[in-house]
């Protein structure tokens, strides 16, 4: 039996679960602005964004949307949506500015905030610890590559845990360690911009570990009833043919983009293909015995970002690669049919996939969809409206997908459409709008879009109409 039997359907709606958690979700940098404001120190993004060349016009996010000062307003912005749950991350410079010792005061004082206030709109908090804002000091330091990261981030969970722990419902430690791991130390288009592939796996295991001792800190400060969480940008990787050579190439990318995190945090173990596939780069004699069962302290639930598909093929991909020890087996190859203005392709196929193997590979862990959600080239009218039909068509369709997963079995608790507001969207800058809400930046005014309205309709109706 699943979730929806028990629910009497009506016509052609697709119902939710009775308890589905409908949210929205944003992160610190990418909204607070504030940037200097009440102790808070540089993290890696601030001196990325100021490096030039690195992200798109010169953008930074010390303004953002300016949540920092709007923080009421934008909580009214989700009332209105009628949200159970928002999403949102904790800046790490902001609560402990350089990465050690004692919290800040006024930085605490603003997740008090927040989270007092979304608890009085009867708004779940769920808390993101990291969401890529790595404190400077301890990337001079050596950032994730190094051992002692792992440990710091555990010391600034129990302060973030001490100081909100009795509101927040559900904490997530890490938002996608595979995008800071390959694209920070990988790649280097993202915050470090460091280009190792030595470096982005040994970021990649002590962000497992990070994770591990985290939760083991929240557990010994959190109350019982609070949910402990991952957030992993999973890969639904296709080959493009049945070849062995396509097939291998998938296998691959499956390795050192999803099962690098899943094996660690839910069997204790590293992936032992990938162990081989990256037998060039290094011997993993970094991951220390013990590291692998903290890694795998258990969890409530898994979250789950998805935005599109990828599909690959034998070959090899330009230097610098995030895909360590895959990167001269591998080539990722474009499909036709609709993209966002990211250039992403449109394909709610891929979230259902990727549920359906979760459901297989992980039974009796809660599944939760963290982000999902679209760019598009968006603007006001002259009337004032900003119309996105082709949002409001993603949308639609990649929670029929999850609908879909939920009867075929996928235990699916919830969907946190990204991104509340506009917001600065990494080495994009403002340039790409994720936003339900459309933020004129200029002067900060707020404006629902079409695909706001259609999500409050669909939360309050508890589903879709068919
Ligand atoms: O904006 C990002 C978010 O910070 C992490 N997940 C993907 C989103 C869209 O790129």
């Amino acid at each position: 039996m699943t979730a929806l039997d028990a629910r009497p359907r009506s016509g052609a709606t697709l119902r939710f679960p009775e308890r589905f958690r409908w949210g929205t979700a944003t992160a610190a940098y990418q909204i607070e602005g504030a940037a200097a404001e009440d102790g808070r120190t540089p993290s890696i993004w601030d001196t990325f964004s100021r490096t030039p060349g690195r992200v798109r016009n010169g953008d930074t996010g010390d303004i953002a949307a300016d949540h920092y000062h709007r923080m009421s307003e934008d909580i009214a912005l989700m009332r209105r949506l009628g949200v159970t749950d928002y999403r949102f991350s904790l800046a790490w410079p902001r609560v402990q500015p350089t990465g050690r010792g004692p919290a800040a005061r006024k930085g605490l004082d603003f997740y008090r905030r927040l989270t007092d206030e979304l608890c009085r709109a009867g708004i779940r908090p769920v808390a993101t610890l990291y969401h890529w804002d790595l404190p400077q000091e301890l990337e001079d330091a050596g950032g994730w590559p190094d051992r002692e990261t792992a440990y710091r981030f555990a010391e600034y969970a129990g302060l973030a845990a001490e100081a909100i722990g009795d509101r927040v419902a559900t904490w997530t430690t890490l938002n996608e360690p595979w995008c800071a791991a390959f694209l920070g130390y990988g790649s280097g288009v993202h915050a470090p911009g460091r280009t190792g592939a030595v470096d982005s796996l040994r970021a990649a295991h002590h962000l497992n570990l990070a994770h591990g001792l985290a939760v083991q800190a929240l557990r010994g400060a959190v109350p019982g009833t609070a949910e402990v969480s991952l957030t992993l940008n999973l890969h639904a990787v296709r080959a493009r043919t049945g070849t062995p050579q396509d097939l291998d190439a998938a296998r691959r990318i499956d390795a050192v983009g999803n099962r690098i995190f899943l094996d660690p945090v839910f069997r204790g173990r590293l992936p032992e293909d990938l162990v081989g596939d990256t037998a060039a780069v290094t011997d993993w004699a970094f991951v220390r015995d013990g590291d692998l069962r903290t890694a795998a302290a258990p969890i409530d639930s898994l979250g789950i970002n998805y935005y599109s598909p990828t599909t690959v093929t034998a070959g090899s991909s330009p230097a610098p690669s995030p895909w360590a020890g895959a990167e001269r087996h591998v080539r990722f190859v474009p499909v036709p049919g609709p993209r966002t203005a990211m250039d992403w392709p449109v394909d709610a196929g891929g979230l259902h996939e990727l549920l359906l193997r979760l459901r297989d590979d992980l039974p009796g862990v809660p599944l939760v969809v963290t982000e999902n959600g679209a760019a598009y080239e968006d603007y006001a009218d002259p009337s004032g409206q900003v119309r996105d039909p082709e949002r409001v068509e993603y949308l639609r369709a990649h929670l029929a997908a999850v609908h879909r997963a939920i009867e075929d079995g996928a235990d699916v608790r919830g969907y946190f459409l990204w991104s509340l507001l506009d917001n600065f969207e990494w080495a994009y800058g403002y340039s790409k709008r994720f936003g339900i809400v459309h933020v004129d930046f200029p002067t900060q005014r707020r404006t629902f879009k079409d695909s706001a309205h259609w999500y409050a309709e669909v939360i309050a109706r508890g589903g879709l109409t068919g």
